[in-house]
């Protein structure tokens, strides 16, 4: 039997959080914007249009559409610098194992991020071939909780939503597959990600075992 496997990127596979923060963070400055790492944490699973917007309300700040997207791509040029220097040291603990004995059990998997970035991440920390189908940021038109972006891995992998699993560490990445019936799996803290079916702290809380078990059911 095979099972579909989606995979979120930042919070997931790797930590690109700090990256973004980073980014943000000398954005922010440069408008006066005092950001902080409880702000960012709220960025985690938003787009990049949205992530700006917010941090705009939080300052009390408005700007013209140009603006708007001039800082929109300074960020985001600030934020490649960063992408462009991570390899596979970053991958986080345990995802190689779990991506192994998925593809030793013929299992299918995708990405489904809402970075515009993932693939150039994937290249980076070399685990682009790991994935059956990638669907990223580009892909869709509507960010997650909106379940879009797990809804079309699904198609790509020719399987059923009621057969995909989803390894989420926000928590409108839970929200999106809960709604279309896909087994939620939260990495991180219980508490945050209280609506998943299951959570773990990281993938080094998950066994082979519990692995096999969904694959069965
Ligand atoms: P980009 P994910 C998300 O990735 C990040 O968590 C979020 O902080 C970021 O704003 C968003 O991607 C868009 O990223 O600017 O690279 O297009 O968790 O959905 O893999
Ligand atoms: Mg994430």
């Amino acid at each position: 039997q095979k099972k579909g496997f989606i995979f979120d990127l930042d919070g997931v596979i790797v930590d690109t959080a700090k990256y973004h923060f980073l980014a943000w963070k000398k954005l922010a400055k440069s408008l006066d914007i005092d950001f902080t790492e409880e702000e960012n944490e709220q960025l985690k699973g938003v787009s990049r249009v949205r992530s700006l917007e917010k941090i705009l309300s939080w300052g009390n700040k408005t700007i013209s559409e140009e603006k708007f997207t001039e800082l929109m791509a300074k960020k985001n040029d600030d934020y490649l610098s960063h992408i462009s220097k991570m390899d596979e040291n970053e991958i986080l603990p345990d995802v190689p194992r779990i991506l192994n004995l998925l593809k030793e059990n013929k299992q299918l998997i995708s990405l489904g991020s809402a970075s515009k970035n993932a693939r150039t991440i994937l290249e980076r920390v070399h685990l682009k071939e790991n994935f059956n189908a990638i669907v990223d940021g580009n892909d869709v038109s509507k960010a997650k909780p909106d379940p879009e972006v797990f809804l079309i891995a699904a198609e790509l992998l020719h399987t059923k939503p009621e057969d995909c699993i989803v390894f989420e560490d926000s928590v409108a990445g839970v929200e999106a597959a809960n709604i279309v019936n896909m087994i939620s799996i939260g990495i991180g803290s219980e508490e945050v990600l209280a609506h998943a079916d299951y959570v773990f702290k990281d993938f080094t809380e998950i066994s082979d075992t519990f692995i096999k078990s969904l694959i069965k059911n």
